[in-house]
């Protein structure tokens, strides 16, 4: 299948307006030609550095702009964060990812970010940061150290991005993404939904990570944590069949990318999520805090996937799923009895 990078704004706002079912239909058809149906990779965040951050993103508890009341944190100590990775690998994550509130990490604490990313990776555990702006030679440096991803989302489309923040561009996210994609590292690369922002917003979202060449290979789709004391905290919540519409529009144009269904879990029913696995999310955030605020219980995540018949998504499957094969069949089969069903890369191989 040839992917594309050629989008243009016309015609996703169009296919964001295509009647929900098949938007839903189309993205799981695609979905199966290129993942285990009921598989869900499973990440687990951890704050290393929290709050008084320099940036002012109108969605962002830790800002040092707004006042939410957050208890600030300097950057924490490596044994630390080596113990929660464990705790996260005991509970069944297969991806540790580590966010700083900095605008860009400081030449003073790079050794400490390097020295956790060695330590995470020796556990077996698939690495991750979301650390802001990167220079070239940091980007190498943490990609030599064992890092895997770099979450830097580009939040919405450029046009509203200075509505939301004021103190960086969107280019300067691209910049940092090319620095990433140079380094050898993969990309994760998303954005948040529910910020005033209309379809035509969301549409060139979409088109400026599906435009990536090549796509990002982690998506996360955020809803709008709207915490009191930002900018948005009275935000419209986004009607929730157009943030499904959105997962679905995302699979359509990046079918070999996990999108993940990241923030905003607490506000959403086990029916919500349920459909937005149907549109093609594929991966969640797992464990009882996202940076800051709440996410489900892990017990509860369990029960979901127990309930939905979804399975975690196991390392090797992850990595060997990254190259799928073009001889899979146009739709892959769905029966229980299929090794599809349990795994699609060895069906694939
Ligand atoms: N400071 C770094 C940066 O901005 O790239 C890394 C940490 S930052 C908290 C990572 C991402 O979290 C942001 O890009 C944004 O997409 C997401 N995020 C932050 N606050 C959020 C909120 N209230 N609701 C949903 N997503 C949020
Ligand atoms: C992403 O897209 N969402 C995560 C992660 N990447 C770093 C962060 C969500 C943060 C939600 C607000 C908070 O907990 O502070
Ligand atoms: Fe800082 Fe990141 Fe929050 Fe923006 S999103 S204020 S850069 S921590």
């Amino acid at each position: 299948m040839t992917l594309r990078h050629d989008w243009s704004y016309e015609e996703v706002a169009r296919l964001l307006e295509q009647p929900l079912m098949d938007l839903v239909f189309e993205a799981q058809r695609l979905h199966r030609q290129h993942f285990a149906p009921n598989q869900v990779q499973t990440s687990t965040l951890l704050s290393i550095k929290t709050g008084a951050c320099p940036e002012d993103c109108k969605y962002c508890p830790q800002s040092g702009h707004y006042n939410t009341g957050l208890d600030k944190e300097k950057l924490i100590e490596v044994e630390k964060v080596l113990k929660q990775a464990s705790k996260a690998k005991e509970a069944g994550a297969t991806r540790f990812c580590m966010g700083a509130a900095w605008k860009h990490p400081s030449r003073k604490d790079m050794p400490y970010v390097i020295e956790m990313v060695k330590g995470v990776k020796a556990m077996g555990l698939e690495t991750c940061m979301t650390l802001g702006m990167l220079q070239p030679e940091q980007a190498d440096a943490l990609a030599e150290a064992g890092l895997d991803y770099y979450n830097h989302n580009l939040d919405t489309s450029p046009e509203y991005y200075r509505s939301i923040i004021t103190t960086r561009s969107f280019q300067d996210r691209l910049d940092t993404l090319d620095h990433v994609r140079k380094s050898g590292m993969k990309i994760c690369s998303g954005g948040i939904l529910g910020m005033g922002e209309t379809q035509n917003d969301r549409a060139g979202l979409l088109v400026s990570l599906a435009n990536l060449k090549p796509h990002p290979e982690s998506v996360p789709i955020n809803q709008l944590v709207a915490v009191p004391g930002t900018p948005l905290e009275d935000a419209d919540p986004i009607d929730p069949f157009d943030f499904i519409r959105t997962i679905a529009v995302a699979r359509i144009m990046m079918p070999e990318s996990h999108v993940r269904l990241s923030a905003g879990r607490e506000n959403m029913s086990d029916e919500m999520q349920a459909l937005a696995f149907l549109a093609g999310a594929n991966s969640i955030f797992y464990g009882e805090k996202l940076l800051t605020t709440s996410n489900p219980d892990a017990d509860a995540d369990r029960l979901l996937f127990k309930r939905l018949g979804i399975e975690p998504e196991p390392l090797a499957a992850s990595a060997h799923c990254s190259k799928p094969d073009e001889t899979l069949p146009e739709s892959a089969p769905v029966s229980p009895q299929s090794p599809l069903f349990y795994d699609a890369c060895e069906a694939q191989a």
